[in-house]
């Protein structure tokens, strides 16, 4: 097999180089679009720090496979932290975690149908099986989600 001309790999390596200046680096995902006005707070803190983030909305109990394929395609598209949020029964971090081996930061949040006041949510997204972590910022607390993917990236 012939190798490919030193120019033509110039070439390749500096379009990659450009594709990783766009890419995201922390994704922010969260169960519902009720969650989204909390959720601001962690994206405040990445974008006033420069820090390149994407947000997305999917439920890991209404959505599953939308959250496998993320969450299995995340390392691959260049993110480096996932922030996940979720109130009630909140499964999202954790299963985030189950499908990625990138770091991520859950966010539980209160909802007005939590039945402990978003303790519920916190129980579940700090009760992780051993060799599944996820880190847990406090209640409804997604500003600390930013500060520690901030952190995580060395920024
Ligand atoms: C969770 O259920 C979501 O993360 C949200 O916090 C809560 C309520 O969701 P909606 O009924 O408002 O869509 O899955």
């Amino acid at each position: 097999m012939s190798e490919a001309p030193p120019e033509t790999v110039t070439r390749v390596e500096s379009e990659l180089e450009g594709l990783e200046v766009d890419a995201p680096l922390v994704g922010i995902i969260m169960g519902s679009k009720s969650d989204m006005d909390t959720m601001e707070g962690a994206a405040k803190v990445l974008r006033d720090a420069g820090i390149r983030h994407e947000t997305r909305v999917m439920s890991a109990h209404r959505e599953p496979d939308t959250v496998a394929e993320y969450c299995k395609n995340a390392r691959m598209r260049g993110l480096k932290v996932i922030i996940a949020g979720a109130g009630l029964s909140a499964a999202l971090p954790g299963v985030a975690a189950a499908h990625s081996d990138l770091p991520v930061i859950g966010v539980p949040l209160s909802s007005r149908l939590s039945a402990a006041g978003g303790l519920d949510a916190i129980l579940s997204i700090t009760q992780m099986p051993p060799g599944v972590p996820v880190a847990c910022v406090g209640l409804d607390n997604a500003k600390n989600a930013g500060h520690l993917a901030a952190r995580i990236l060395g920024a």
